[in-house]
Formats: structure tokens, C-alpha cells, sequence
């Protein structure tokens, strides 16, 4: 199978990030989640590891407003610019906005604070100075996964760091910067008619905005109830879509203790409604967050039920693009992806 991933995720490295209650913690998405998917990959006889290919800014305006994609691109260097007057130091440094938009609000300020609260969620979006060369390869990943997949592959899997799934079309958050699995979806879209379905142990947020118009390609994640989890606002199971998009879009939030079982139900009717839908290609956000070893997450989810998740998804026969998202354990994240994986070799 071939894998696409980016040495310069390393690029992205915040210390830290703000948790509920402005408690400081070491960042939970930190590099080393790709060395331990890297080296269980390595043991394997299939994977084939590869580069993506540049594709410069084109399939990811198909996704984000240009807007957006130029704070990104600019708002470390203008924070440079700022806090160096304040002795802060380049290397070290983090951006974290600090005031967010009244609901409603549509005016996007001069001030590079004030577009960093325009275009963030909330404060689990550090950006650094290699983020956004970082996030960009991301998402080039994701693409070459969908070409490869395109062009014959029965699946390839995008080793995306940083994750993609809460990124909405002008938004950054939760670890998330541009939404890798929508952009492949985009892209494929053009051609596929495609659908994604997101088990990330969170809901996906902005996969589940940026298409939540439109009937072309239907989204469902499967993820932890967001009354008690990130994201909050968003993923609740009676958001279906919205205008042409309504009924392209299903949430199946699940309890506390969800466990292989309860989980597989769910994900059983999930697909019923994808074969419904009769795709030609699938995109999957893979979150290994849903493991029972996960730090942040609180559903029992074993390694065998991740093997039946592969069985389950691999038992479509779609062809499949499969982006990296969460999952944070990195002694088990790496043998979860092979368990996973093995299911479409
Ligand atoms: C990204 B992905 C918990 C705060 C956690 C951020 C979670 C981002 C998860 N009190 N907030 O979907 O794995
Ligand atoms: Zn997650």
C-alpha cells in the first residue's frame, strides 16, 4: 500500500498548548506520533513510504477562502514582527488568539489578533513558524493518497500531520489547520462521485461544514457525544445538511464506554447509508483516538475492534483514501494503523 507522509511535519512542533481552564499542557498532537506509525509501517512486507507531490495552493483553495490560506501563511512571521519588540524569541514561540468573534459577526479586523480570533476556534490551533509549510504538506498528502487511489490503487493512506477534520473552510482549530480528507474529497469529487465517513473519536467539524450545503459528497462521523467533548458546537445527530446538502450529512455521537460493539452497531448503520448513497471512492478520517489506551478520549475500543472496523469499511469494496487525523497513545497509535490498514492489503 502506498503511504504518503512528510518528514516536515516535524516543522509543526508547539511546547504547548491551553486547555479548559487555561491550564498549560505539552501538545497532545506532537511529532512523535509519526515516528510510531512510521516504525510499525516499516515492519510491515506492503507499505510502500512515500513523498507527496508538490501541488502548490491549487486542490486547497478548492477548500479554504484565499483569505484564510494568507493569514496562515503570514500570521507567525507578523507575530514575529510584534512580539519581537517583546523579546520573544523565534523558536519558541506560539500564536494563540485570545478574543473570538460575537456569533454573527462577519468583520474580519487589520489586527493580527483580531484576524487570528476571526479565523480560530479555539486555543488548541497553536501556530508556530513551521506550521503552515507543515500543514501544507499535510494536505499534499492527502491528494497524493487520492491521485494514487485514482489512479488504480484499491487504498492508500495519507500519513497527515497535522490533522485536517476540524478545519473549516476559513478556520483553524483543534489541532487542525486545512482539512486534508476535504481536500481529497474536492478533489476527487471532480471526477468520483464520493463520500467520507470520519471515525476520529471527535466529531469532524469542519468536514462536516465545509460540505454541509452540498449533496456531492456525503459526510458522517462517527464520535464521542460533543455535550461533554470537543468540538461542542457542532456533531450532534440531528445536524443533517442544509439546503441541496440536506440529508447528506449524519452524526452518530456515542457515549462514554463505548465499547467494540456498541461501536460496530453504529458503524454498521453508518455504511448502510453510505451504500445507499453508492459512492465509486471513499474517504476515511482515521482518528486511533477512539482506542481505550487514548489519553483524552473515554470510549473502551479495543485493537480487535479496530481490526473489525477495518473488516467493516474494507468489506464496501470502495476504493479508499485514508487521511491520518487524531490518536495519541503513541505506544499502540502505530500497530492501531497497522491493524487498521491491513484490512485493504
Ligand atoms: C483533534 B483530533 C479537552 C480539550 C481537547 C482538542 C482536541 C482536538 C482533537 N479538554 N481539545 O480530532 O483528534
Ligand atoms: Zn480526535
Amino acid at each position: 500500500m502506498k503511504i504518503f507522509y512528510s518528514k516536515n511535519h516535524y516543522k509543526h512542533h508547539p511546547d504547548f498548548e491551553i486547555f479548559e481552564g487555561g491550564i498549560k499542557l505539552p501538545v497532545f498532537d506532537s511529532p512523535s506520533r509519526v515516528d510510531s506509525i512510521i516504525s510499525a509501517l516499516k515492519n510491515t512486507q506492503w507499505a510502500e513510504i512515500l513523498m507527496p507531490e508538490n501541488l502548490d495552493l491549487k486542490p486547497i483553495l478548492e477548500v479554504h477562502d484565499v483569505n484564510y490560506v494568507t493569514y496562515m501563511q503570514s500570521a507567525f512571521n507578523e507575530w514575529m514582527q510584534q512580539g519581537g519588540e517583546l523579546g520573544l524569541n523565534y523558536q519558541s514561540s506560539v500564536l494563540i488568539p485570545a478574543s473570538f468573534p460575537p456569533r454573527r459577526s462577519h468583520k474580519i479586523p487589520k489586527s493580527l489578533f483580531g484576524r487570528a480570533g476571526y479565523y480560530t476556534i479555539g486555543t488548541n490551533a497553536p501556530i508556530v513558524a513551521g506550521t503552515y509549510q507543515a500543514a501544507i504538506e499535510s494536505a499534499h498528502c492527502a491528494v497524493s493518497a487520492a491521485r494514487a487511489v485514482s489512479d488504480g490503487e484499491r487504498a492508500a493512506f495519507a500519513l497527515c500531520r497535522p490533522p485536517g477534520h476540524h478545519a473549516g473552510k476559513d478556520y483553524c482549530g483543534g489541532y487542525c489547520f486545512f482539512n486534508n480528507a476535504a481536500i481529497a474529497a474536492r478533489w476527487l469529487s471532480s471526477e468520483y462521485k464520493t463520500a467520507i465517513l470520519d471515525i476520529d473519536y471527535h466529531a469532524g467539524n469542519g468536514t462536516q461544514d465545509i460540505f454541509y450545503d452540498s449533496p456531492d459528497v456525503l459526510t458522517i462521523s462517527i464520535h464521542a457525544d460533543p455535550i461533554n467533548h470537543f468540538p461542542s458546537f457542532m456533531g450532534y445527530a440531528d445536524e443533517t445538511g442544509e439546503k441541496a446538502g440536506k440529508g447528506y450529512h449524519r452524526n452518530f455521537p456515542l457515549p462514554a464506554g463505548t465499547n467494540d460493539t456498541d461501536y460496530l452497531n453504529a458503524l454498521a448503520e453508518a455504511l448502510l447509508i453510505i451504500q445507499a448513497f453508492a459512492p465509486s471512492v471513499l474517504v476515511v478520517s482515521v482518528g486511533m483516538d477512539l482506542h481505550k489506551d487514548d489519553p483524552i478520549s473515554d470510549f473502551q475500543i479495543t485493537t480487535n475492534g479496530i481490526r473489525e472496523i477495518g473488516y467493516y469499511i474494507a468489506a464496501l469494496r470502495l476504493p479508499v483514501v485514508l487521511c491520518m487525523e487524531g490518536g495519541y497513545d503513541t505506544h499502540t497509535l502505530g500497530k492501531n494503523i497497522v491493524t487498521l490498514l491491513s484490512a485493504f492489503v
